[in-house]
């Protein structure tokens, strides 16, 4: 059985999921934590691993806190709707309010983008394939969406993590060449810098060698490769294998292509170094940085 756990911090409330499991041996029951949900002000159904979403001490937590699975659906819901509406007139004044809304109480900013803005781009990317919204519509919306990520950004600008972390070293954002899919750089760009991270988002379809030298000059302590169509996932492969020839720094690869790859390109990027779908697993991307030591 799983459930909500508080634990208090210095007068602050902390939630995890844990599971309750009976240990023969011991003759008791023990308590493994399942995951850390953060302070307990901003917990809310999207924060819920789907797996646990339908548990009854779940559901019930939820409830008596009023963070009830409908009520935030519907909200997400209907702010998609402007969200998109304030994209297609370029409304930048009001996309900035909507963002400073739903973040203001309980929601982060990987919530605003994982539950609200990408699901209304890949709704553009839809209306754009069924002809229901024309190029230049399209083009607006992912203007306006490159504005407001900008605008964001500029709250975050000055954060710095630690001088004594190793991790205070750069961390490179790319594409591969030929891809013109920028958004998911962006936004990992936007999410690094909030957490004080220095960032160089160099997405461009740039020749690969040019790619390389300025690698070398920076001195990345990672380096970040989005990928959106599935046919540059070879591009892909063969951008780590140029870059590891000459320099040995991990790489994290991730974006829409993965979802589409077949297992055996896959295979391949995993042999250099981590694959992640999406940002479901932001959190460990993040952690896997924190380990990362200068060599
Ligand atoms: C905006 C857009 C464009 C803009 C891009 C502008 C820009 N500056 O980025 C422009 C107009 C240039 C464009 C061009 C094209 N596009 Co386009 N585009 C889109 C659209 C609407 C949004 C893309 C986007 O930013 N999504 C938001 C990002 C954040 O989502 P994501 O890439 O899926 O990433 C997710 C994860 O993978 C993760 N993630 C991403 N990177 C990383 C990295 C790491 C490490 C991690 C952990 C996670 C992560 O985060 C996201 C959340 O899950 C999509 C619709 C869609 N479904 O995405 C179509 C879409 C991607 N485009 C498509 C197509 C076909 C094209 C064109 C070929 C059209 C054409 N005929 O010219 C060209 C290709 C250009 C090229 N060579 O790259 C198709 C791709 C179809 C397919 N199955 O591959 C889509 C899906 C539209 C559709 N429904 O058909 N496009």
């Amino acid at each position: 059985m799983v459930y909500i756990r508080i634990k208090k911090v210095k007068n602050n409330d902390y939630a995890y999921i844990v599971e309750s499991r009976w240990n023969k041996e011991k003759r008791t029951s023990q308590q493994i934590t399942k995951q850390y949900l953060g302070p307990i002000s901003q917990v809310n159904i999207n924060k819920i691993p789907e797996e646990y979403r339908n548990e009854s001490a779940i559901v019930k937590f939820l409830d008596s806190h009023n963070l009830n699975f409908e009520n935030s659906m519907e909200l997400n819901e209907s702010l998609q709707e402007r969200l998109f509406e304030k994209l297609k007139n370029y409304e930048l004044n009001e996309l900035i309010k909507i963002y400073n809304e739903y973040t203001k109480s309980i929601y982060s900013l990987l919530d605003f983008y994982e539950k609200l803005l990408i699901p209304i781009l890949y709704k553009i990317g839809d209306q754009w394939a069924k002809g229901e919204i024309d190029v230049a519509t399209e083009h607006v919306c992912s203007n306006a969406t490159i504005t407001l990520i900008d605008l964001i950004n500029q709250k975050n600008i000055n954060k710095k993590i630690p001088e004594s972390s190793s991790t205070n070293r750069p961390i490179i954002l790319c594409t591969p060449e030929g891809e013109l899919h920028s958004i998911g750089c962006k936004i990992i760009e936007s999410l690094l810098l909030e957490k004080g991270y220095d960032v160089y988002n160099i997405t461009s379809p740039l020749p690969i060698n040019s790619i390389e030298s300025y690698l070398y000059n920076i001195d990345p302590i990672i380096i970040i490769i989005s990928v959106t169509l599935e046919d540059n996932i070879n591009s892909v492969i063969r951008f780590i294998k140029e870059i590891r020839q000459s320099f040995n720094r991990p790489i994290i690869v991730g974006g829409n292509a993965i979802k589409l790859a077949p297992k055996s390109q896959i295979q391949i990027l995993e042999k250099y170094d981590k694959v992640y779908l999406n940002f479901g697993k932001f959190n460990d991307m993040i952690t896997y940085i924190k380990t990362l030591k200068i060599t």
